[in-house]
């Protein structure tokens, strides 16, 4: 089976993980204590909890990742193997800032991240880095109420600039937030805290907040870039947003607009951080709710002068909407407006499996935003079995990625979409982020623990591991 096509030269083939859900040591190296740290295991359909502080006898599954605090040179050499030539991660803020609002990072953490990444190079590795995934300084949250204060601004470009200045020879592409969108319109206050850090309560007006605090972020996140470029020009800094494309569920006209308004309003942080500009909807959407957004003049220069050099993104599934006669102005509440999409497979966990969706969401965020992308995230996460002698068979798996990956070049050769790389996510075992579990395993390589944080720890290569090797090794040819 040979469908593949040939990827450009020097596109990047890697895998993508964040600080909090793999590194562990959660106390070590003077690290603070993060958002991540003090969210509670999930699974079996109980949502994950924040906690007041982290509080005894609960089960805090970021504490301990998967060890990649000590196992690294170790997990490097298998990414080696695979043949990645990047490899995404984050760099957990509390280990440079462990409260977020000093004025000196501290240097064990900074070294963390020279020897990783020095690791990484020495493997012919380059690591492309996150600023801010899911991880932010709890104090920050509990002392300013996370980004619905300006002051997180400047704590945040003080990080950027600290690191930014510290790994300069090292990394040449970052990223400053990672799914900036995915806080649009959850009430569940989970994925709010998690890119947020914003804890409302009921009668805060959860939309306002929301908008609000993407802004702070948004204005941080320019003049990150702004001042990433004049410390080394050769940086590529991108947006990072989820993309999730939102079908109409017929061709009611109706329905066409309520997805279109739904697609606007998941992406209208792309229009602004890649145009620097926020579309024409927003300001009169806030005028008719009397949202009260404080943005300056200044804030607004910012956007223009900051705007991202690429679109990374993470794709993992599409949805569907419909127009409803209770919301004839077609707001679009992504807790309520979501509906299944009848012509798809899912996952274990209710994902909607939709190859031909990363081509049309690389199509159109390509038509709307004339920047580069850079596929940051795509995976699978299933149940896997590991067998007596160390193997692990998972065709699902292979299958996801092989649908996936095709369609993905399809998109680049024969539409002309730019794409910079492809790095599958969680391409080790690792906790999830929504349910906190390990038994959501998305890896090419097999993690053995489980969702208690038991096990032997060790790392084996499953049967999707030899075959994404091939399609490294081909270049994208040999699916
Ligand atoms: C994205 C996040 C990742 C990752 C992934 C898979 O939203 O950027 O951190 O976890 O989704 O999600 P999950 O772990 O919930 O299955």
């Amino acid at each position: 089976m040979s469908e593949g096509m040939t990827m450009p030269k020097d596109f990047l083939w890697g895998g993508a993980v964040a600080a909090h859900q793999l590194e562990g040591g959660w106390q070590e190296g003077g690290k603070g204590v993060s958002i991540a740290d003090v969210m509670t295991a999930g699974a079996n359909g109980v949502p994950r909890r924040v906690t007041d502080g982290v509080q005894p006898g609960e089960v805090y599954p970021n504490h301990w990742g998967i060890d990649f605090y000590h196992r690294y040179p170790e997990d490097l050499k298998l990414f080696a193997e695979m043949g990645m030539t990047c490899f995404r991660t984050s760099i957990a803020w509390t280990r440079i800032f462990p409260n977020g609002d000093e004025t000196e990072p501290n240097e064990a953490g900074l070294k963390f991240y020279d020897d990783l990444f020095t690791e990484c190079l020495k493997n012919g590795i380059q690591p492309v880095v996150t600023l801010s995934h899911f991880e932010m300084p709890y104090h920050l949250v509990k002392a300013y109420g996370g980004w619905s204060n300006r002051k997180l601004i400047d704590f945040f470009v003080r990080f950027a600039e600290v690191c930014f200045k510290r790994y300069q020879h090292q990394v040449k592409y970052w990223m400053t937030f990672n799914e900036i969108n995915n806080q649009t319109n959850w009430r569940d206050p989970h994925p709010l805290l998690q890119n947020s850090g914003l804890q409302l309560d009921d009668a805060a007006n959860w939309e306002e907040a929301m908008y609000q605090a993407a802004h702070y972020e948004m204005v941080a996140s320019a003049l990150a870039v702004k001042l990433g470029h004049a410390i080394n020009p050769d940086f590529q800094i991108g947006a990072m947003l989820a993309m999730c494309p939102i079908y109409p569920l017929t061709a009611k006209p109706t329905d066409i607009m309520m997805a279109e308004r739904a697609m606007q309003t998941r992406y209208y942080y792309g229009d602004v951080q890649a145009l620097g500009t926020y579309p024409a909807w927003v300001s009169k959407y806030w005028q008719r709710h009397d949202f009260q957004i404080d943005i300056t003049a200044a804030d607004r220069a910012a956007l223009k002068a900051g705007t991202a050099d690429y679109i990374g993104f993470s794709y993992y599934m599409s949805f569907v909407t419909k127009a409803t006669k209770e919301n004839p102005d077609f707001v679009y509440d992504e807790a309520n407006d979501l509906v299944s999409n009848p012509y798809v497979e899912k996952s274990d966990w209710g994902w909607q499996i939709d190859p031909v969706g990363l081509r049309y969401g690389m199509n159109w965020m390509t038509d709307r935003w004339h920047k580069p992308l850079f596929i940051v995230e795509n995976g699978f996460g299933a149940h896997d079995k590991l067998e007596a002698d160390g193997s692990v068979h998972d065709p699902y798996r292979i299958n996801y990625f092989h649908d996936h990956i095709l369609q993905m070049e399809k998109a680049v050769v024969e539409d002309g979409v730019d794409l910079i790389g492809y790095t599958p996510w969680g391409h080790i075992d690792l906790i999830s982020a929504s349910t906190g579990e390990m038994a959501k395993r998305y890896g090419f390589i097999y993690v053995d623990q489980d969702d208690l944080g038991q096990g032997t720890l060790q790392r084996s290569r499953k049967d999707s591991f030899y075959w994404f090797q091939k399609v490294v090794a081909t270049n994208g040819a040999d699916l």
